[in-house]
């Protein structure tokens, strides 16, 4: 099964640009290490792109906590992933009819649509958010993940939630390129002859990412990047705050910043050199 596969023959299995560029980047940097830079000033959070950078295959956003956004940060992301060769993913969490995603992913302040390779949506809404999404991404080469599973103590995402989740993604494959999710999904029942041309190969993206924490004080649940990536065969770790802490401004070591996408860079692959028995 796919997760025995390198990243790099995995992209065979993808159609989409992003999915794609996300396999290769893996495989080149040797890196399933992502990043997710949850701060609200914009000179902390380009600083922390530029140190963590060389560590990881991705970058991922919260685009509408800074508060002092102008679209300059985008220009500056852009060649901050050109300078870094990574793939950008902005966390939006899309949950609304078709029409009005289609216009907040295109529109607004951010236009995330014209700058991030990878965005995500609930699948709440139905199969309408996909298409919707779609008719905006598609044509620009974007993928889409679906969030079929969170980290937090109490999510409403499983069961026979998450099993539809991997439904709706399968009838959408050439825009939905994988899942947001604690596990693997490739154990939701299906017919062979439900799969297009017999191969289904889905990213998995994994957050709650700790090597120290075990939780925070608002429902967050961490897991080490071994449990991610070894045993329940995930693709990729997002790791926020046990890389940046709290700090911001002054408080900002970028040092220990580097020394700590350096080490979940390491744990990351090394579960995964495991995981695929070399
Ligand atoms: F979909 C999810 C989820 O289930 N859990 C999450 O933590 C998304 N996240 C995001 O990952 C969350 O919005 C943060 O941006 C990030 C985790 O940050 P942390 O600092 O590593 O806890």
């Amino acid at each position: 099964s796919s997760h025995r596969k390198s990243y790099g023959q995995r992209a065979a299995d993808h159609s989409n640009p992003a999915a794609q560029l996300l396999l290769h980047t893996i495989e080149r940097k040797k890196s399933n290490l992502a990043v997710s830079v949850d701060l609200t000033k914009t000179s902390d959070f380009l600083k922390v792109i530029d140190v963590v950078g060389p560590y990881v295959c991705l970058i991922k956003t919260h685009i509408d906590i800074l508060e002092d956004f102008t679209p300059d940060v985008i220009e500056r992301l852009k060649l901050l992933s050109a300078k870094h060769d990574f793939v950008v993913f902005e966390d939006r969490k899309f949950a609304d009819i078709g029409n009005t995603v289609a216009l907040q992913y295109s529109s607004g302040v951010h236009k995330i649509a014209s700058w991030s390779h990878i965005t995500n949506a609930h699948p709440v809404p139905g199969p309408s958010v996909i298409t919707g999404l779609a008719s905006v991404g598609l044509p620009l080469g974007r993928g889409l993940l679906l969030l079929a599973q969170m980290s937090t103590e109490g999510s409403l995402a499983t069961g026979s939630y998450t099993d539809d989740a991997v439904r709706m993604a399968r009838a959408h494959r050439e825009f939905v390129i994988g899942f947001i999710a604690q596990r693997r999904m490739d154990h939701v029942g299906t017919s062979p002859s439900s799969l297009p041309d017999g191969v289904e190969d889905f990213i998995i993206l994994t957050p709650g990412v700790s090597l120290e924490m075990s939780g925070d004080s608002m429902g967050q649940q961490y897991r080490t990047p071994e449990k991610v990536i070894l045993e329940n065969g995930c693709d990729v770790i997002i790791v926020g705050r046990g890389i940046y802490g709290k700090g911001t401004g002054d408080a900002l070591d970028v040092g220990c910043v580097a020394l700590q996408a350096e080490k979940y860079r390491t744990e990351g692959w090394n579960a995964y050199l495991k995981r695929i028995g070399s």
